[in-house]
């Protein structure tokens, strides 16, 4: 299985002072509200982290009027030297990608999808030229066809997969490279995983099945260290960040940035 090169950039954006007011599924009633200061100190944290990384941070300013808008993954996906920018399948979140149409475009060729497509990011899961991508609550099916017509031609295989019960396909499982997936069962069929090697995440720590891998170390939530174990015991090098505050917000490791 080929993998990726090096990744070079990872454009993030500011935590709004706002993003108490953020789109989600997970606050209610006896959930602590999100704390905006410490968001940012987490947010901050995960910048430094993949700088270390030896990422070269893109870095957009937060902007009031999005409470989500630090959740840059959901607003474009990038394949080479192209970019697509998302339709959000939230009203809320559409504004988003303006300004991260305005970064992109300084350094790759801009393709769109258009109305009745919808697609959020986190709904996208590459492996090498395999292109998964969630129909979920935020992501039509138009919007996965839309994405196989841009990129097809550019040699990926783009496969839509049902999910329920979660946000999106990546709020349950990722690639941790070396042909390892992790995933929390019960989301999706994971018949569509049968060529790959499958860490399950115990139910109790199913958060942990978002990681990040930047430049060969996975980056995973604090406090699952039955999840953790496991993945190091398939070989690979864990960076534990600290995500309370975008969890509340149904946030996890991915969303945060994109990665090229
Ligand atoms: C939303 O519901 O859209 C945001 N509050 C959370 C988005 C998280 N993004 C992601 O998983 N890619």
């Amino acid at each position: 299985m080929t993998e990726k090169e090096i990744d070079e950039f990872a454009i993030v954006r500011g935590i709004p002072n706002t993003f108490q007011d953020c789109v989600t599924l997970s606050l209610s009633h006896n959930t602590p509200k999100i704390n905006v200061e410490l968001a940012r100190q987490q947010h901050a944290t995960y910048c430094n982290t993949l700088e270390q990384l030896g990422l070269k941070l893109i870095s957009i300013e937060a902007d009031d009027a999005l409470p989500d808008c630090c959740f840059t993954e959901d607003t474009a996906i990038v394949f080479g030297d192209l970019a697509i920018i998302n339709y959000p399948g939230t009203s809320s979140r559409v504004a988003e990608t303006v300004e991260m149409e305005k970064t992109l475009a300084r350094l790759k060729r801009i393709y769109h999808l258009s109305p009745p497509a919808t697609l959020d990011g986190g709904d996208v899961l590459k492996i090498d030229k395999k292109i998964f991508i969630g129909n979920s609550s935020r992501t039509n099916e138009e919007g996965i066809k839309q994405v196989a017509v841009i990129i097809n031609p550019k040699g990926f295989e783009v496969i839509g997969v049902k999910i329920w019960n979660t946000l999106h396909l990546k709020s349950v499982c990722t690639y941790l490279g070396n042909g390892c997936i992790i995933l929390a069962e019960g989301y999706l069929d994971d018949n569509i995983f049968s060529q790959y090697d499958k860490i399950i995440v115990p139910r109790e720590e199913e958060y942990c099945a978002n990681c990040l891998v930047v430049n060969g170390k996975v980056l995973i939530p604090k406090g699952f260290p039955k999840t953790k174990t496991l993945i190091e015991a398939k070989g690979f090098s864990v960076i534990e960040l600290e995500t309370s505050e975008a969890k509340k917000a149904d946030g996890a490791l991915t969303c945060s940035s994109i990665i090229f």
